[in-house]
């Protein structure tokens, strides 16, 4: 057994589990005048109501005494403070000082982090500024209308989300994204551009990884095709976000037109960083500054509120109280935003590449459950496809409501009928309806039709527990007055706090991804045997198959 499940405050979440799991919501709320307002915190322009969960008066406390028990106190401050905290790889993690608009000094290894961010930040502001007001020009001389970034994983899903979420605000170059080694996504994108006034942003940290860079040596070529292989031409349309220099020398960027970042930056926490080069391009440095101070705003939320007033905090342990007493495998993030439609895939990575995890940071394996699935879509789209297993399956999946109130284009009552939608769903998750209701509601029915037949009692008898909802859903309701830079820098800060603490409850690595690293290897070695004529016997049956497959199989 572990220390966690031996801990006498699980013993008592175990207890009180057995205690409230059959008890409802709507009880609750009958029973408690002021459960809204006592589980509704507000901070950073965010108001949470998570008062739609299965919690009584004693689960809360029991949850922050578990989160103190497992040194979420130390452990936040230690990572403001730039302790190694990432272990296997003994490195800092230090996304916070990349938005430490405070600029307070942060010590690595006894030296401030802080002015070397913030000359990279004044390089990313001058140089966007000189390619937004056409000083930068193309090889032949053409001002840039479109961005390309290639770049994946940290390298692309957190700036591509941000671009979509803050599209009301662009008023730079188009940007694009290109992430799959799949050579239609380049190509593709390659048709909605023009190559002469197009810049390419190659954003890798390590500069090795195998879809990116056969993406950019694509580029690179079709570059070279249309300026009749005039090398000079490659330091006008290409530039670099990436920590390894001699590589990007090697590709012919120009080092001076190179953004560097630290190792005390993982990749899915980098969009504050110089990852951040195709927001500012898109949206101006003073926009991509709001971005940073929402999300510095939310740190020192994070850092300095107790625990009972503690945004991030309070969702992680909800998180906790489902994943591993109420056994829910996964979450669900349904944001009624539609510039919010890459939220779920960024929260995957940033979640699930973080608390995958099954060993604990000592490599003893876990005897819990760690991370659960993230996934989602924008309301209401969802609404028509899969809250029906929300409403009525056999799996508890908790689920994240975000909304602004208000629209950045009001038409007509298009958002009123948004709003509407999201109050609902909300409601009817928690209230269900019940047989009675039903057979009501069937009966209301029946009156009203001139063929009686239509509905016989029998069938309206059979009817009902087809329509019943067993509600007692949880949610949690994240609203906003507006979508702004500063909102969405302390949304996603939010979440990454919440990802930090699950992780340190369940005493995992949350910033290091060997899963990852796996892939990227055997990609490699298969690579070899699919170019080669050798028949490969180093596999299991099904893939030596499977490679001979696809080489008999290439036209
Ligand atoms: C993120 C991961 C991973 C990484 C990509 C791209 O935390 O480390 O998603 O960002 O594999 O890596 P490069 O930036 O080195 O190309």
């Amino acid at each position: 057994m572990s220390a966690l499940t031996e801990s006498s405050i699980w013993k008592s979440l175990e207890q009180h589990f057995a205690e409230i799991k059959n008890e409802r919501m709507t009880e609750m709320f009958k029973t408690d005048r002021d459960r809204a307002p006592k589980y509704t915190i507000e901070a950073c322009g965010i108001r949470l109501d998570y008062s739609k969960n299965r919690i009584s008066e004693k689960t809360m406390p029991l949850l922050f005494e578990l989160a103190t028990h497992c040194g979420i106190n130390t452990k936040r401050k230690a990572m403001f403070s730039g302790n190694k905290l990432n272990i296997t790889e003994k490195r800092s993690v230090l996304h916070t000082a990349l938005r430490n608009v405070s600029g307070s000094p942060i010590k690595v290894d006894g030296i401030d982090v802080m002015p070397g961010i913030q000359a990279e930040l004044k390089k990313m502001r001058d140089f966007s500024k000189k390619v937004r007001n056409g000083k930068w020009r193309g090889f032949s001389g053409r001002r840039i209308r479109y961005v390309v970034n290639i770049g994946i994983g940290g390298s692309d899903l957190g700036p591509q989300m941000v671009n979509e979420a803050l599209a009301y605000y662009s008023d730079g170059p188009q940007t694009f994204f290109v992430s799959n080694v799949d050579g239609t996504h380049l190509a593709e994108t390659l048709k909605k551009v023009e190559l002469s006034t197009t810049l390419f942003i190659i954003a890798s940290k390590t500069f090795t990884t195998q879809e990116t860079m056969t993406n950019a040596y694509s580029a690179k070529s079709a570059l070279l095709a249309k300026f009749n292989g005039k090398q000079d031409a490659v330091r006008k349309h290409f530039v670099a976000v990436s920590s390894a220099i001699d590589k990007v020398m090697e590709f012919g960027i120009d080092p001076k037109n190179t953004f560097e970042f630290w190792d005390w930056v993982g990749g899915r926490y980098s969009l504050w960083s110089v990852i951040g080069l195709p927001i500012v391009l898109s949206l101006g440095y003073k926009k991509f500054y709001d971005l940073l101070t929402g999300a510095h705003e939310m740190d020192m939320h994070f850092l300095n509120t107790p625990l009972e007033k503690n945004i991030p905090v309070i969702l992680a342990l909800l998180g906790v109280w489902y994943n591993n007493f109420f056994g829910a495998a996964s979450h669900a993030v349904l944001p009624y935003d539609q510039y919010l439609h890459r939220l779920a895939p960024y929260l995957q990575q940033a979640d699930m590449e973080s608390n995958g995890k099954s060993v604990d940071i000592d490599g003893k394996p876990v005897d819990y459950q760690t991370g659960p699935i993230i996934w989602g879509q924008p309301g209401t789209n969802g609404q028509h496809a899969f809250y029906q297993l929300l409403h009525q399956g056999t799996k508890l999946i908790p689920a994240d409501f975000i909304m602004p109130a208000n629209s950045l284009n009001e038409t007509g009552d298009h958002h009123l009928k948004l709003i509407a939608n999201f109050i609902a769903q909300t409601e009817a998750l928690m209230v269900g309806k019940n047989a009675d209701s039903v057979e009501e509601e069937l009966k209301q029915l029946r009156k009203k039709l001139m063929n009686k037949k239509l509905l016989t009692p029998k069938h309206l008898e059979y009817l009902i527990p087809h329509k019943i909802f067993q509600g007692n859903r949880p949610t949690n309701s994240i609203t906003f007055k507006k979508m702004t830079p500063k909102i969405l820098g302390s949304l996603i800060a939010m979440y990454e706090h919440k990802i930090f603490s699950q992780g340190v409850i369940w005493n995992i690595n949350s910033f290091d991804q060997m899963g990852v690293e796996l892939g990227k290897q055997l990609a490699k070695t298969v690579l070899e045997e699919i170019e080669g004529t050798e028949r490969s016997e180093r596999h299991d049956g099904s893939t030596s198959a499977l490679v001979e497959y696809f080489k008999q199989n290439r036209l």
